[in-house]
């Protein structure tokens, strides 16, 4: 078994399974837009790149982040969706508000997760400011949506 995980790497996309009839849904959050559009993109052509049906790609919009664990709840309820993408980004504040959003946020869809039986990606960006967020979704530090729908592919060929 060790030897099988010599090359072992979260950025590996090797034996990645089929996803042609999965299903995926994406929620994205309008806070921060200008971010998480761009981790919408990246995850929206990450999954197209690697063998997803666009047609099986189901697109929602939640107002902020801390909604995100409803409308996962609502997305893995489905009885057609394989997986679930959430991609928002809480920016720190004066006050401690984002910690309580990422905290739940990141708390409410382990629980989505757990209860419907289906991978819940934490598409989250937790940055001190704007331009750390900018960084990771399209810019020095790559596109974290890429990352999360790398992810939830991944999370598809794990069985046991
Ligand atoms: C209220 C709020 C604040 C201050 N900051 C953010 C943020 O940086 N990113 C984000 O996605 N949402 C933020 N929100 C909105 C909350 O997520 C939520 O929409 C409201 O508290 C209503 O439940």
């Amino acid at each position: 078994m060790a030897s099988e995980l010599k090359n072992l790497s979260v950025f590996s996309t090797e034996n990645l399974p089929d996803i042609s009839e999965k299903h995926f849904a994406i929620l994205v959050a309008e806070w921060n837009s200008e971010v998480t559009n761009a981790l919408f993109n990246g995850a929206y052509q990450t999954l197209v790149n690697y063998g997803a049906n666009e047609e099986f790609i189901h697109v929602r919009t939640v107002p902020g982040s801390y909604e995100l664990s409803f409308g996962a709840a609502l997305a893995a309820q489905a009885s057609h969706i394989d997986a679930v993408i959430c991609l928002g980004c809480v920016i720190q504040g004066e006050t401690k508000h984002n910690d309580y959003i990422n905290h739940a946020v990141a708390q409410g869809l382990t629980n989505v997760s757990i209860q419907y039986n289906k991978p819940v990606i934490f598409g989250v960006l937790t940055p001190n400011n704007q331009q750390q967020a900018l960084d990771r979704a399209g810019g020095v530090h790559g596109n974290k949506g890429d990352e999360a729908a790398i992810t939830a592919i991944k999370m598809l060929g794990v069985s046991f």
